[in-house]
Protein backbone atom coordinates (compact mmCIF):
# COMPACT_ATOMS: atom_id res chain seq x y z
CA UNK A 1 0.00 0.00 0.00
CA UNK A 2 2.83 2.50 0.64
CA UNK A 3 4.05 1.72 -3.14
CA UNK A 4 0.54 2.72 -3.60
CA UNK A 5 0.91 6.02 -1.58
CA UNK A 6 3.49 6.95 -3.57
CA UNK A 7 2.61 6.29 -6.84
CA UNK A 8 -0.79 8.45 -5.82
CA UNK A 9 0.81 11.16 -4.57
CA UNK A 10 3.64 11.52 -7.35
CA UNK A 11 0.39 11.55 -9.74
CA UNK A 12 -1.05 14.67 -7.83
CA UNK A 13 2.09 16.36 -7.71
CA UNK A 14 2.73 15.82 -11.82
CA UNK A 15 -1.03 16.99 -12.20
CA UNK A 16 -1.21 19.70 -10.01
CA UNK A 17 2.34 21.14 -11.61
CA UNK A 18 0.52 20.61 -14.82
CA UNK A 19 -2.37 22.73 -13.70
CA UNK A 20 -0.36 25.77 -12.74
CA UNK A 21 1.24 25.48 -16.25
CA UNK A 22 -1.65 25.37 -17.66
CA UNK A 23 -0.47 22.22 -19.32
CA UNK A 24 -2.61 19.35 -20.61
CA UNK A 25 -1.13 15.60 -19.47
CA UNK A 26 -1.57 12.50 -21.67
CA UNK A 27 -0.66 9.33 -20.55
CA UNK A 28 1.12 8.03 -23.35
CA UNK A 29 0.17 5.63 -25.53
CA UNK A 30 -1.18 1.86 -23.95
CA UNK A 31 -0.41 -1.49 -25.29
CA UNK A 32 -2.41 -3.64 -25.55
CA UNK A 33 -2.66 -7.74 -26.24
CA UNK A 34 -5.35 -9.88 -26.88
CA UNK A 35 -5.19 -13.41 -25.75
CA UNK A 36 -7.25 -16.76 -27.13
CA UNK A 37 -9.62 -17.59 -24.42
CA UNK A 38 -8.77 -20.73 -23.09
CA UNK A 39 -12.68 -22.00 -23.73
CA UNK A 40 -12.48 -20.28 -27.12
CA UNK A 41 -15.32 -18.56 -25.97
CA UNK A 42 -14.57 -15.02 -24.93
CA UNK A 43 -11.42 -13.22 -25.65
CA UNK A 44 -9.29 -11.34 -22.60
CA UNK A 45 -7.49 -7.85 -23.50
CA UNK A 46 -5.04 -6.36 -21.55
CA UNK A 47 -4.12 -3.11 -21.55
CA UNK A 48 -1.01 -2.38 -20.35
CA UNK A 49 0.54 1.63 -19.69
CA UNK A 50 4.14 1.61 -21.50
CA UNK A 51 7.09 0.19 -18.99
CA UNK A 52 8.56 2.25 -16.25
CA UNK A 53 5.25 4.08 -15.29
CA UNK A 54 4.21 3.11 -11.67
CA UNK A 55 0.57 3.65 -12.15
CA UNK A 56 0.84 -0.15 -14.62
CA UNK A 57 1.76 -1.77 -10.98
CA UNK A 58 -2.00 -1.26 -10.53
CA UNK A 59 -3.87 -4.40 -11.56
CA UNK A 60 -7.84 -4.05 -12.82
CA UNK A 61 -9.62 -6.88 -13.74
CA UNK A 62 -13.05 -5.94 -15.60
CA UNK A 63 -15.42 -8.20 -15.95
CA UNK A 64 -18.01 -6.95 -18.93
CA UNK A 65 -21.29 -8.67 -19.57
CA UNK A 66 -20.55 -8.66 -23.57
CA UNK A 67 -21.53 -5.86 -26.20
CA UNK A 68 -25.39 -6.75 -26.40
CA UNK A 69 -26.35 -2.89 -26.88
CA UNK A 70 -25.22 0.62 -27.68
CA UNK A 71 -25.66 1.66 -23.89
CA UNK A 72 -22.65 -1.70 -23.07
CA UNK A 73 -20.53 -0.43 -25.70
CA UNK A 74 -20.36 2.91 -24.79
CA UNK A 75 -19.64 1.66 -21.55
CA UNK A 76 -16.90 -1.05 -21.75
CA UNK A 77 -15.25 1.94 -24.00
CA UNK A 78 -15.46 4.85 -21.24
CA UNK A 79 -14.05 1.93 -19.12
CA UNK A 80 -11.10 0.77 -21.02
CA UNK A 81 -10.19 4.92 -22.10
CA UNK A 82 -10.06 6.18 -18.66
CA UNK A 83 -8.38 2.92 -17.08
CA UNK A 84 -5.61 3.19 -19.62
CA UNK A 85 -5.47 7.20 -19.42
CA UNK A 86 -4.79 6.90 -15.70
CA UNK A 87 -1.99 4.49 -16.80
CA UNK A 88 -3.25 1.41 -14.93
CA UNK A 89 -3.13 -1.87 -16.37
CA UNK A 90 -6.43 -3.40 -17.55
CA UNK A 91 -7.20 -7.12 -17.83
CA UNK A 92 -10.81 -7.24 -19.40
CA UNK A 93 -13.01 -9.79 -19.91
CA UNK A 94 -16.21 -9.65 -22.44
CA UNK A 95 -18.62 -12.72 -20.94
CA UNK A 96 -20.54 -12.56 -23.88
CA UNK A 97 -23.85 -12.82 -21.65
CA UNK A 98 -22.59 -16.34 -19.95
CA UNK A 99 -22.50 -16.10 -15.88
CA UNK A 100 -20.34 -18.83 -16.36
CA UNK A 101 -17.91 -17.07 -18.16
CA UNK A 102 -18.14 -14.21 -15.69
CA UNK A 103 -17.82 -16.39 -12.74
CA UNK A 104 -14.55 -17.96 -14.11
CA UNK A 105 -12.98 -14.70 -15.36
CA UNK A 106 -13.79 -13.67 -11.94
CA UNK A 107 -11.84 -17.06 -10.45
CA UNK A 108 -8.68 -15.94 -13.18
CA UNK A 109 -8.39 -12.14 -11.77
CA UNK A 110 -8.25 -14.09 -8.07
CA UNK A 111 -5.47 -16.35 -9.68
CA UNK A 112 -3.67 -13.65 -11.09
CA UNK A 113 -3.78 -11.51 -8.06
CA UNK A 114 -5.26 -8.29 -9.47
CA UNK A 115 -5.52 -5.32 -7.41
CA UNK A 116 -9.36 -4.46 -7.76
CA UNK A 117 -11.84 -6.17 -9.15
CA UNK A 118 -14.87 -4.26 -11.12
CA UNK A 119 -17.91 -6.29 -12.20
CA UNK A 120 -21.36 -5.61 -14.07
CA UNK A 121 -23.40 -8.92 -12.88
CA UNK A 122 -25.13 -9.93 -15.91
CA UNK A 123 -28.00 -11.12 -13.63
CA UNK A 124 -28.51 -10.85 -9.63
CA UNK A 125 -28.46 -14.21 -8.43
CA UNK A 126 -25.85 -16.97 -8.28
CA UNK A 127 -22.98 -15.14 -7.36
CA UNK A 128 -22.72 -15.83 -3.58
CA UNK A 129 -19.66 -18.68 -4.18
CA UNK A 130 -17.40 -16.67 -5.75
CA UNK A 131 -17.63 -13.00 -4.67
CA UNK A 132 -16.95 -15.42 -1.28
CA UNK A 133 -13.65 -16.46 -2.89
CA UNK A 134 -12.67 -12.91 -3.62
CA UNK A 135 -13.39 -11.61 -0.55
CA UNK A 136 -11.13 -14.41 0.93
CA UNK A 137 -9.13 -13.33 -1.44
CA UNK A 138 -8.84 -9.48 -0.26
CA UNK A 139 -9.46 -8.30 -3.49
CA UNK A 140 -11.14 -4.91 -3.64
CA UNK A 141 -14.84 -5.38 -5.28
CA UNK A 142 -16.56 -2.68 -7.23
CA UNK A 143 -19.68 -3.01 -8.46
CA UNK A 144 -20.42 -1.71 -11.82
CA UNK A 145 -23.90 -1.06 -13.27
CA UNK A 146 -26.06 -4.24 -11.98
CA UNK A 147 -26.33 -5.29 -8.32
CA UNK A 148 -26.65 -8.63 -6.83
CA UNK A 149 -29.28 -10.11 -4.48
CA UNK A 150 -26.55 -10.71 -1.79
CA UNK A 151 -27.58 -9.13 1.43
CA UNK A 152 -25.68 -6.61 3.36
CA UNK A 153 -23.18 -4.32 1.43
CA UNK A 154 -19.66 -5.53 3.33
CA UNK A 155 -18.90 -7.88 0.46
CA UNK A 156 -18.15 -4.82 -2.14
CA UNK A 157 -16.31 -1.82 -2.24
CA UNK A 158 -18.83 0.36 -3.77
CA UNK A 159 -22.24 0.11 -6.36
CA UNK A 160 -21.49 2.54 -9.76
CA UNK A 161 -24.82 2.53 -11.27
CA UNK A 162 -28.13 4.22 -11.90
CA UNK A 163 -31.14 3.47 -9.71
CA UNK A 164 -33.23 1.07 -12.13
CA UNK A 165 -37.09 1.64 -10.19
CA UNK A 166 -36.28 5.68 -10.26
CA UNK A 167 -36.22 5.31 -14.11
CA UNK A 168 -39.32 3.09 -14.66
CA UNK A 169 -41.21 5.31 -12.25
CA UNK A 170 -39.51 8.43 -14.23
CA UNK A 171 -41.11 6.65 -17.89
CA UNK A 172 -44.35 5.75 -16.11
CA UNK A 173 -44.24 9.19 -15.32
CA UNK A 174 -43.73 10.84 -18.58
CA UNK A 175 -46.41 8.67 -20.14
CA UNK A 176 -49.34 9.26 -17.77
CA UNK A 177 -48.86 13.23 -18.11
CA UNK A 178 -48.25 12.89 -21.96
CA UNK A 179 -51.31 10.86 -21.94
CA UNK A 180 -53.22 13.89 -20.50
CA UNK A 181 -51.83 16.69 -22.43
CA UNK A 182 -52.96 14.88 -25.24
CA UNK A 183 -56.86 14.31 -24.02
CA UNK A 184 -56.34 10.48 -23.43
CA UNK A 185 -56.09 10.37 -19.86
CA UNK A 186 -59.06 8.69 -19.36
CA UNK A 187 -58.62 6.64 -21.80
CA UNK A 188 -58.30 2.88 -21.99
CA UNK A 189 -54.46 2.39 -22.44
CA UNK A 190 -52.92 -0.50 -23.52
CA UNK A 191 -49.31 -1.13 -23.08
CA UNK A 192 -46.75 -4.11 -24.56
CA UNK A 193 -43.33 -4.40 -22.62
CA UNK A 194 -40.05 -5.03 -23.85
CA UNK A 195 -38.10 -6.89 -21.03
CA UNK A 196 -33.97 -6.91 -20.49
CA UNK A 197 -32.22 -9.81 -19.62
CA UNK A 198 -34.46 -12.18 -17.75
CA UNK A 199 -33.09 -11.90 -13.82
CA UNK A 200 -31.27 -8.84 -14.74
CA UNK A 201 -31.37 -5.99 -12.06
CA UNK A 202 -32.40 -3.62 -14.87
CA UNK A 203 -34.79 -5.78 -16.21
CA UNK A 204 -37.02 -6.47 -12.54
CA UNK A 205 -36.09 -2.91 -11.08
CA UNK A 206 -37.46 -0.99 -14.75
CA UNK A 207 -40.73 -3.74 -14.48
CA UNK A 208 -41.22 -2.77 -10.76
CA UNK A 209 -40.99 1.22 -11.79
CA UNK A 210 -43.11 1.51 -14.42
CA UNK A 211 -45.69 -0.65 -12.25
CA UNK A 212 -45.32 1.36 -8.88
CA UNK A 213 -46.79 4.17 -11.10
CA UNK A 214 -49.33 2.39 -12.96
CA UNK A 215 -51.40 1.06 -9.60
CA UNK A 216 -52.36 4.24 -9.34
CA UNK A 217 -54.08 4.85 -12.96
CA UNK A 218 -56.28 1.78 -13.56
CA UNK A 219 -57.19 2.72 -16.98
CA UNK A 220 -53.64 1.59 -17.91
CA UNK A 221 -53.05 -2.35 -18.44
CA UNK A 222 -49.66 -4.21 -19.40
CA UNK A 223 -50.97 -6.53 -22.22
CA UNK A 224 -48.55 -8.67 -22.55
CA UNK A 225 -44.77 -8.92 -21.40
CA UNK A 226 -41.98 -10.36 -23.04
CA UNK A 227 -37.96 -10.69 -22.55
CA UNK A 228 -36.21 -9.28 -25.95
CA UNK A 229 -32.44 -9.31 -24.03
CA UNK A 230 -31.67 -6.16 -24.78
CA UNK A 231 -30.90 -6.59 -28.20
CA UNK A 232 -32.56 -4.80 -31.29
CA UNK A 233 -32.91 -8.07 -32.98
CA UNK A 234 -34.80 -9.36 -30.55
CA UNK A 235 -36.77 -6.37 -29.85
CA UNK A 236 -37.90 -6.51 -33.59
CA UNK A 237 -39.08 -9.96 -33.37
CA UNK A 238 -40.98 -10.09 -30.50
CA UNK A 239 -42.84 -6.38 -31.41
CA UNK A 240 -43.48 -8.39 -34.34
CA UNK A 241 -44.91 -11.33 -32.69
CA UNK A 242 -46.95 -8.23 -30.37
CA UNK A 243 -48.09 -6.89 -33.09
CA UNK A 244 -49.82 -10.36 -33.98
CA UNK A 245 -51.07 -11.41 -30.77
CA UNK A 246 -52.79 -7.82 -29.77
CA UNK A 247 -55.77 -6.39 -30.50
CA UNK A 248 -54.76 -3.20 -29.46
CA UNK A 249 -51.27 -1.61 -28.60
CA UNK A 250 -51.51 1.99 -27.62
CA UNK A 251 -47.95 2.35 -26.14
CA UNK A 252 -44.14 0.29 -26.29
CA UNK A 253 -42.58 0.29 -23.29
CA UNK A 254 -38.87 -0.46 -23.82
CA UNK A 255 -36.10 -1.71 -20.75
CA UNK A 256 -33.41 -0.48 -23.29
CA UNK A 257 -33.55 1.67 -26.22
CA UNK A 258 -31.64 -0.65 -28.45
CA UNK A 259 -35.63 -2.84 -28.27
CA UNK A 260 -37.71 0.66 -28.87
CA UNK A 261 -35.24 0.58 -32.15
CA UNK A 262 -35.84 -2.68 -33.42
CA UNK A 263 -39.75 -2.53 -32.32
CA UNK A 264 -39.95 0.45 -34.48
CA UNK A 265 -38.77 -1.48 -37.39
CA UNK A 266 -41.50 -3.86 -36.75
CA UNK A 267 -44.22 -1.37 -36.28
CA UNK A 268 -43.41 0.08 -39.77
CA UNK A 269 -43.45 -2.74 -41.23
CA UNK A 270 -46.99 -3.51 -40.40
CA UNK A 271 -47.76 -0.33 -42.07
CA UNK A 272 -47.92 2.01 -38.52
CA UNK A 273 -46.51 5.02 -37.49
CA UNK A 274 -44.30 4.67 -34.59
CA UNK A 275 -44.69 7.68 -32.12
CA UNK A 276 -48.10 8.40 -33.48
CA UNK A 277 -50.20 4.95 -33.47
CA UNK A 278 -48.44 3.63 -30.93
CA UNK A 279 -46.24 5.96 -28.27
CA UNK A 280 -42.81 4.83 -27.42
CA UNK A 281 -40.59 4.98 -24.31
CA UNK A 282 -37.28 3.59 -24.10
CA UNK A 283 -34.71 3.85 -21.80
CA UNK A 284 -30.69 4.65 -21.66
CA UNK A 285 -30.88 7.62 -24.02
CA UNK A 286 -28.72 6.13 -26.42
CA UNK A 287 -28.21 8.78 -29.73
CA UNK A 288 -30.28 6.51 -32.00
CA UNK A 289 -33.06 6.82 -29.74
CA UNK A 290 -32.42 11.28 -29.71
CA UNK A 291 -32.56 10.39 -33.70
CA UNK A 292 -35.80 8.68 -33.55
CA UNK A 293 -37.53 11.25 -30.80
CA UNK A 294 -36.10 14.33 -33.30
CA UNK A 295 -37.73 11.98 -36.95
CA UNK A 296 -40.82 11.92 -34.13
CA UNK A 297 -40.80 7.88 -34.58
CA UNK A 298 -40.02 7.84 -30.55
CA UNK A 299 -41.52 9.83 -27.70
CA UNK A 300 -39.43 9.51 -24.82
CA UNK A 301 -36.36 8.09 -23.20
CA UNK A 302 -35.07 8.16 -19.62
CA UNK A 303 -31.36 8.30 -19.08
CA UNK A 304 -29.43 5.74 -17.83
CA UNK A 305 -25.60 6.96 -18.71
CA UNK A 306 -22.94 3.93 -19.09
CA UNK A 307 -20.08 7.15 -18.88
CA UNK A 308 -18.65 5.74 -15.55
CA UNK A 309 -14.78 5.27 -16.55
CA UNK A 310 -13.83 8.67 -15.10
CA UNK A 311 -15.65 7.66 -11.56
CA UNK A 312 -14.15 4.13 -11.65
CA UNK A 313 -10.30 5.57 -11.97
CA UNK A 314 -11.41 7.85 -8.99
CA UNK A 315 -12.70 5.37 -7.27
CA UNK A 316 -9.78 3.15 -7.76
CA UNK A 317 -7.43 5.78 -6.82
CA UNK A 318 -9.35 6.47 -3.66
CA UNK A 319 -8.86 2.67 -2.64
CA UNK A 320 -5.35 2.55 -3.22
CA UNK A 321 -4.63 5.54 -1.33
CA UNK A 322 -6.47 3.50 1.12
CA UNK A 323 -9.88 5.93 1.35
CA UNK A 324 -13.19 3.76 2.33
CA UNK A 325 -15.70 4.58 -0.60
CA UNK A 326 -19.10 5.50 -0.52
CA UNK A 327 -20.94 2.74 -1.09
CA UNK A 328 -22.83 4.10 -3.95
CA UNK A 329 -21.39 6.72 -6.67
CA UNK A 330 -24.68 8.11 -8.49
CA UNK A 331 -24.52 8.98 -11.70
CA UNK A 332 -26.36 12.02 -12.87
CA UNK A 333 -29.23 11.47 -14.88
CA UNK A 334 -32.42 13.14 -16.85
CA UNK A 335 -35.14 12.23 -19.43
CA UNK A 336 -35.91 13.42 -23.13
CA UNK A 337 -38.63 14.02 -25.73
CA UNK A 338 -39.55 15.91 -28.30
CA UNK A 339 -39.53 19.15 -25.77
CA UNK A 340 -35.45 18.69 -25.10
CA UNK A 341 -33.99 15.93 -27.82
CA UNK A 342 -32.99 18.31 -30.41
CA UNK A 343 -30.96 20.60 -28.75
CA UNK A 344 -29.41 17.70 -26.39
CA UNK A 345 -28.82 15.68 -29.89
CA UNK A 346 -25.17 17.35 -30.81
CA UNK A 347 -23.78 16.23 -27.25
CA UNK A 348 -24.77 12.77 -27.35
CA UNK A 349 -21.09 10.67 -27.32
CA UNK A 350 -22.88 7.16 -27.54
O1 LIG B 1 -29.93 -0.29 -20.08
C1 LIG B 1 -29.00 -1.91 -21.52
C2 LIG B 1 -27.82 -2.77 -21.34
O2 LIG B 1 -27.39 -2.66 -17.26
C3 LIG B 1 -28.11 -0.43 -17.41
O3 LIG B 1 -27.82 -3.09 -19.96
C4 LIG B 1 -27.61 -1.60 -18.14
C5 LIG B 1 -28.49 -2.07 -19.27
C6 LIG B 1 -28.81 -1.03 -20.33
O4 LIG B 1 -27.61 -3.73 -22.22
O5 LIG B 1 -29.02 -1.24 -22.73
Amino acid sequence: MKKFLTVVLALAMVLSLAACGGAETTAAPASTTTAAPADGGDETTTTAAPEGGDAADIVVGFSQIGAESDWRVANTNSIKTSVADAGFTLIFDDAQQKQENQIKALRNFITQGVDVIAFSPVVESGWDEVIEEINDAEIPLILIDRATDIEGDEYYETFMGSDFVEEGEKAGKWLVEFMEKEGRGDEDIKIVELEGTVGSAPANDRASGLRNILKDHANYEIVASQTGNFTRAEGQTVMESFLKSEDKIDVLYAHNDDMALGAIDAIKAAGLKPGEDIIIVGVDAVKKAFEAIVAGEMNCTVECSPLLGPQLVDNINKLMAGETLDKRTNTIESLYDATNAEAELPNRVY
